[in-house]
């Protein structure tokens, strides 16, 4: 069999996090329209027959300022180093009059890739935006920027050629005895954590400018003692949304804590869902004075 590890990166907002969604069937990584939103690095575990492919979605290559985006991106970089291969992972987006134009984010973020020196496969993502016609013009403008093991045009919205993108990438894995996790492993993310980052997306969803990057989530409780599979089971989960500013907890909160309610509902349905069980939330607000910027701060609220 084949087993190995593979880093899906790529700049912010491509999908790499809906593309792990997309080859699990299973929510593991949040994902939102705001660049930024995965902040560490999440394992996914794929079997196929005859290949198990540990992936790990990545927080997005860019030029980082302030901590925590500085941390996010060394993430990105050294887990490129760690892994069997890279899928990079771009957008079959083209310009103004079908014209094919590679950013500078792009670039930059290919720049990484040939850094690490890992072997490469280059997912176009996005191709249900696309209008057909225009894709081999976007594969021929990315062909010749780095010595692509292959390239795929792939949606993981709809799914479409992840099939071809999974086969491409398992053929550049190492051969192995055995695979590197037992079958059932999906994630090494522990409930708790997916619990946080379950909060954390509706803050991405529901709140604007400065807030989604001034939020994180703790969890507090996590009481298992009334749970069980079914209507029946009752989950009880204690959680701290996390801000920088006395300011930004009355916008959370929101008028006769409308939008805090918003969240907390948001967040349960999905918990429910993913946990096959009822859901007890209790969310509050905590300030802690610019916690982005501290860098001491940043292992306590990324998980
Ligand atoms: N049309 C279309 N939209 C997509 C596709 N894949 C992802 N998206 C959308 O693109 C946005 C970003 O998706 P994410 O999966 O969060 O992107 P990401 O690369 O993980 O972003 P960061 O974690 O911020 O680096 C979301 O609004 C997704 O719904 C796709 O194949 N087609
Ligand atoms: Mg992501």
């Amino acid at each position: 069999m084949r087993a190995g590890t593979i880093a899906i990166a790529g700049r912010p907002n491509v999908g790499k996090s809906t593309l792990l969604n997309r080859i699990l069937g299973e929510k593991i990584a949040i994902v939102s329209p705001r660049p930024q939103t995965t902040r560490t690095r999440i394992l996914g575990v794929w079997n196929g027959p005859g290949v198990q492919a540990a992936f790990f979605d990545t927080p997005g290559i860019h030029r980082a300022e302030g901590a925590l985006n500085r941390r996010m991106v060394e993430v990105a970089l050294s887990t490129l180093r760690e892994v069997d291969a890279v899928l990079l992972l771009v957008e079959a987006g083209t310009g103004p009059e079908g014209r094919v134009e590679v950013g500078e984010a792009t670039r930059f973020a290919i720049e990484q890739v040939a850094r690490s020196g890992a072997r490469a496969v280059l997912g176009i993502n996005k191709m249900d935006r696309a209008p057909r016609q225009s894709l081999l013009p976007v594969i021929a403008a990315y062909k010749d920027l780095h010595a692509w093991a292959e390239i795929v045009p792939v949606s993981a919205r709809t799914g479409e050629n992840v099939d071809k993108l999974l086969a491409a990438l398992a053929a550049h894995l190492p051969e192995a005895e055995a695979p590197l996790f037992p079958p059932d492993v999906l994630t090494d993310q522990a409930e708790r954590q997916l619990a946080a980052e379950y909060i954390r997306e509706q803050v991405m969803l529901l709140t604007r400018q400065e807030i989604p990057y001034a939020a994180a989530v703790e969890i507090e409780g996590f009481d298992e003692s009334e749970r069980e599979e079914g209507p029946h089971g009752l989950l009880r989960i204690d959680a701290l949304l996390v801000v920088e500013r006395e300011g930004q907890k009355g916008i959370v909160i929101g008028k006769k804590g409308e939008l805090l309610k918003k969240i907390g509902t948001a967040a349960r349905q999905g918990m429910e869902r993913l946990f096959g069980c009822k859901v007890f939330l209790s969310l509050r607000v905590k300030v802690d004075e610019r916690w982005s910027e501290r860098p001491e701060a940043l292992g306590r609220y990324l998980p």
